[in-house]
């Protein structure tokens, strides 16, 4: 297998690639659980055909381009943000549209680590007289699929931790406000995080103390939105609260010693409600609920807090990213809340800095992101920003 440089020109598929990650950025999270692909067909320069990855079920990046290109694919380039597939999933291997299409050279900015593919989908090109290149761009299309890549290796969706604090830590005030802390420009960013994630989960007590909608809100856009999870081990979430929705759309996480009645109540109005056993502390076991969502094919979930569910994500290296948008002002108060409780670090060296970090302005506000560093194995090297 050849690398970047072989056969055409380097600056060449680098451009191309650029085109075929644009398309694939375009996708705009419509794909889940598949990856966001773009594939164009090139020669000499000119682009014969476009293709991206259409919502699960529709056809992949290399099909579509493919399609649009016709017969003057053969012979062609075809360049594409991620490894073709070479399985039969709900639609057929696009390695078998790439060989019938007549294309000459394949050029890949990274494998499909989906055991059903893995390297295998470029082996078959190859096999069938394809050249082949793999690794142009292969940081920016790791980036953007961040979330695919974490679920299809790992079994867990990519969890995004996110907060929005005062400029010392704190979610609210000692008598409990919150609303808001940040201002527009840093809960319009919030929205768009929901947009990007297949579920957003609290706890109990955020539902309590805010009875929020967790919907996605963004003027003049199509938003996706996401899966609602309440993680609550007493079942005291209220029937009416809003979370709950008229959509179905509401899952309870809750545990074998939550009263019967409480989830026959809860259903009633409309939740799904799944029993856990609970973990050594009583609680909701929550890498178990995040093995049921990737299960279900919930590649990302957004945990909005409060202080203890995120204590909970950290305490277990659940968290991938975090963000926190902190407001320029203090509340103080030794009973005012912080963003994270639980057990917190033994020590200061258990607390291993983000990685990739960015800090970004939203108005007034400060956004600042990066990737948790697991005390336990690697954190994908990369540079997000919101
Ligand atoms: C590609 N091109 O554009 C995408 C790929 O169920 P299916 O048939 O849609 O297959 C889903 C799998 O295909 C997915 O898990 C991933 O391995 C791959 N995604 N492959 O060649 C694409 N989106
Ligand atoms: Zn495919």
């Amino acid at each position: 297998m050849s690398r970047v440089g072989d056969g055409g020109s380097e600056a060449a598929d680098r451009w191309a690639m650029g085109v075929a990650l644009e398309l694939a950025r375009s996708c705009d999270y419509a794909t889940s659980p598949n990856p966001m692909v773009g594939a164009v067909v090139v020669r000499d320069g000119e682009i014969l055909g476009r293709g991206r990855t259409a919502p699960a079920g529709g056809p992949h990046a290399e099909v579509t381009a493919l399609r649009e290109a016709g017969d003057a694919a053969r012979g062609a380039t075809l360049v594409v943000s991620l490894e073709p597939c070479c399985h039969q999933g709900r639609t057929p291997p696009c390695t078998e549209a790439v060989v019938a299409a007549g294309i000459s050279r394949c050029v890949a900015a990274m494998l499909d680590p989906n055991p059903r593919v893995s390297g295998g989908g470029l082996v078959s090109l190859r096999r069938a007289g394809i050249e082949v290149a793999v690794g142009v761009e292969a940081e920016a299309a790791r980036l953007l699929n961040e979330q695919y890549l974490r679920w299809v290796t790992a079994g867990l969706p990519f969890v995004t931790a996110k907060f929005a604090s005062s400029l010392d830590g704190r979610i609210a005030t000692a008598a409990g406000e919150s609303r808001w802390i940040t201002g527009d420009a840093a809960r319009h960013l919030g929205h768009l995080l929901r947009h990007r994630h297949d579920a957003v989960l609290v706890g109990v007590g955020t539902v309590l103390a805010d009875d929020p909608e967790l919907s996605t809100r963004l003027a003049g856009s199509v938003a996706r939105q996401p899966l609602r999870v309440v993680v609550d081990s007493r079942l005291s979430l209220p029937p009416v609260a809003r979370v709950i929705g008229a959509d179905g759309r509401c899952v309870i996480a809750t545990t074998s010693e939550a009263p019967a009645p409480a989830r026959r109540v809860l259903e009633a109005a409309g939740a799904r409600v799944i029993t856990f056993a609970p973990d050594a502390d009583g609680r909701v076991p929550l890498r178990e609920v995040l093995r049921l969502l990737a299960e279900e094919e919930r590649i990302s979930v957004l945990v909005e807090g409060g202080a203890r569910v995120h204590g909970s994500v950290f305490d277990q290296e659940l968290a991938d990213r975090v963000v926190a948008f902190i407001a320029p002002r203090v509340l103080g108060g030794e009973l005012a809340p912080s963003a994270v409780a639980g057990r917190g670090v033994a020590t200061l060296a258990a607390a291993a800095p983000l990685a990739g970090v960015t800090v970004e302005r939203a108005g007034d506000d400060i956004v600042v992101s990066g990737y948790c560093v697991r005390r336990q194995g690697g954190a994908p090297p990369a540079q997000g920003g919101v």
